[in-house]
Order: structure tokens, then C-alpha cells, then sequence
């Protein structure tokens, strides 16, 4: 990794935009028939946020819905296929639909990248109890808030989901980062791996914790990442772990084909050039950190 590493040292912003720029004007490789049909318009948070058709998540068929659509994609992770479920901050309409896709794919994890309100704007409904001990039910869904630690840059909160229509219960974790606006990039990145490592460690533990259901699933069912459009800090955050898991396991990490490849399953990944270069100078930094080189490199 020391040739790598020292590689990514000598990147100049530039070079690292002007290639994010190529990747940029690749097209989508698939359609977006579903998100783009009029019954299912008032789904989506940015009508010109779209989920691809071909890795898109399909809500199960209820005889009360006449759609099965959400604009939420699955994407791979390091090793690991539909290890996230990417996703727009849900809307008011779309809370039901958004626990229900929490449970029907057996979600433990929900990374939260924004904050609900940014600059008086609105970025992402308050889809689940605020206070510690509150509770809201949303479709057939009731979410209960159990506990919540403040961290200095995120909060983790326990919360137990119930569904009402088979009376089964699910403890699950949701963790929001608080320093990302969007279009930016975090205000550092430190904090945002502190933050991925906390998150990893709890999938983890959780995942350990699960019954034969999920033996051959070693890492566990999908997390599911959102911020506002699910697309820029979602994707931002997605790549950084995959680079990471892929540096730790083999000692060599490739963003661009990490970011070209996520935009085929998450369109639109990664909106910004300062995103796109945040993950090379991210890796780089826990590199410094876990020693890997020399930190005035
Ligand atoms: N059309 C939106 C806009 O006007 O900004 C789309 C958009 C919003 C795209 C936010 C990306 C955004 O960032 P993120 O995916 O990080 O929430
Ligand atoms: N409001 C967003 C923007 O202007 O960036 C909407 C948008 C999203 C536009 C994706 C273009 C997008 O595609 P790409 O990232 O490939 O340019």
C-alpha cells in the first residue's frame, strides 16, 4: 500500500476533478420508467433525482397499494452485494413506505448523512420519534424511540419497530451524522470514519447476534443510507467505505471504479468534484492515522 498511498498524496485537486468530470458525463446505463410514471411522481423528494428501474426496491405487493415503488436503490458494497440500500430523505407521504421497506428487508441500520432542515430549507421529514421514550406509528408501522446518545458529531439512536399487522417487534439503530450540509463535503474526516466505524460496529454486533435466517449472509442484511436526494452524500459516504474495507483487506483501493460502478446502481452517486476528491483525501488520512505513512507526506 505505501506506493498506493503516496500515490494518493501527490493527487492535485485539478487532475482528481477533471476526472470525476468524465465520470460525470458517462449516462446512466438503465431507465427510470417506474420512478417517472405519474402515479408515483409524488414519491420522489427531487424530480430529477430518478431511481434506476434495474436496482431499484420494490415495496412487497399489498392489496391497499397500488405501487410498489420508493426511491431507494440497492447497491454493492466491498464483497458484499446489496450491502446498502441508498435513498432520498423520506416525505411525509412516504413514511410508511419508507419503515415498511425497513422491515420487509430486514434493515438493523439506517445511516442518516443530513440534517432535517438545512438553511431553512427542508432536506428530510422527521420519520421517526424525536425524544427519548416517544413513539409514532407511520402505515402499519409503529416506531418507538428507546434511547438516544449524543456523540460530538452524530447521534446514535435505539429505536424498536413494531409491526402492527403481525405483531412482531425489531430492535434496529439509527445513526445521524450532524456535520455534512449538502453539495459539501464533511468538515472532517475524521470524524466522518469515527462516525463510519461506529455505525460498522454496531452492523456488526448485530449481525453476530442474528439466528440461522441470515447463516449465509455473513455480513448481514442491507443499511440502508440516505440524506436529502440520496444521491451526493449517500454516495460519498458508500464509496469511503468500500475504499476503506477494500484498503484493509487487500492493501490497494480504486475510487474511480468504486464511484463508476455505484453509479450504475445508484445514479447520479456523488455530486460534487470536492466529493469526489473528499474520498481520496479520506482514505488518505486514516491511512496517515492507522500509520500506513508518514503523516507530513
Ligand atoms: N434537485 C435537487 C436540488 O435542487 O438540489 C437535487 C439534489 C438535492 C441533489 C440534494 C443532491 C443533493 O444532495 P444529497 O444527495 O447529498 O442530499
Ligand atoms: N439538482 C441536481 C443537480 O443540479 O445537480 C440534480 C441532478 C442530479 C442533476 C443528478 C444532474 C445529475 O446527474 P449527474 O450527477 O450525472 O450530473
Amino acid at each position: 500500500p505505501q506506493d498506493l498511498l503516496a500515490h494518493l498524496g501527490r493527487l492535485q485537486r485539478p487532475g482528481v476533478h477533471q476526472e470525476y468530470e468524465e465520470i460525470r458525463n458517462e449516462p446512466p446505463p438503465g431507465t427510470f420508467h417506474c420512478a417517472l410514471a405519474t402515479c408515483n411522481q409524488e414519491r420522489n423528494r427531487y424530480g430529477d433525482v430518478l431511481c434506476l428501474d434495474q436496482t431499484r426496491v420494490r415495496l412487497q405487493a399489498r392489496r391497499s397499494e397500488r405501487s410498489d415503488y420508493i426511491n431507494a436503490s440497492f447497491m454493492d458494497g466491498y464483497k458484499q452485494k446489496n450491502a446498502y440500500i441508498g435513498t432520498q430523505g423520506p416525505l411525509e407521504k412516504t413514511y410508511g413506505d419508507f419503515w415498511r421497506m425497513v422491515w420487509e428487508q430486514n434493515v438493523l441500520v439506517i445511516v442518516m448523512t443530513t440534517r432535517t432542515d438545512e438553511g431553512g430549507r427542508q432536506k428530510c421529514g422527521q420519520y421517526w420519534p424525536l425524544e427519548e421514550g416517544g413513539q409514532e406509528v407511520y402505515g402499519h408501522m409503529a416506531v418507538v424511540n428507546q434511547r438516544v446518545d449524543h456523540h460530538p458529531h452524530y447521534n446514535h439512536i435505539s429505536l424498536e419497530l413494531h409491526n402492527t399487522e403481525t405483531c412482531e417487534q425489531r430492535q434496529l439503530s439509527h445513526f445521524q451524522y450532524l456535520s455534512w450540509p449538502d453539495y459539501g463535503v464533511p468538515t472532517s474526516a475524521v470524524t466522518l470514519i469515527d462516525f463510519l466505524g461506529a455505525v460498522k460496529r454496531q452492523q456488526k454486533a448485530v449481525v453476530k447476534g442474528l439466528g440461522s435466517q441470515w447463516a449465509g449472509h455473513r455480513l448481514g442484511p442491507p443499511m440502508v443510507v440516505h440524506c436529502s436526494a440520496g444521491i451526493g452524500r449517500t454516495g460519498t459516504f458508500c464509496a469511503l467505505d468500500i475504499c476503506l474495507s477494500q484498503l484493509q483487506d487487500v492493501g490497494t483501493l480504486n475510487v474511480r471504479q468504486t464511484v463508476r460502478r455505484m453509479r450504475t446502481q445508484r445514479a447520479f452517486s456523488i455530486q460534487t468534484p470536492d466529493q469526489y476528491y473528499f474520498c481520496h483525501n479520506a482514505v488518505l488520512e486514516h491511512a496517515q492515522r492507522q500509520g500506513l505513512l508518514p503523516a507530513n507526506q
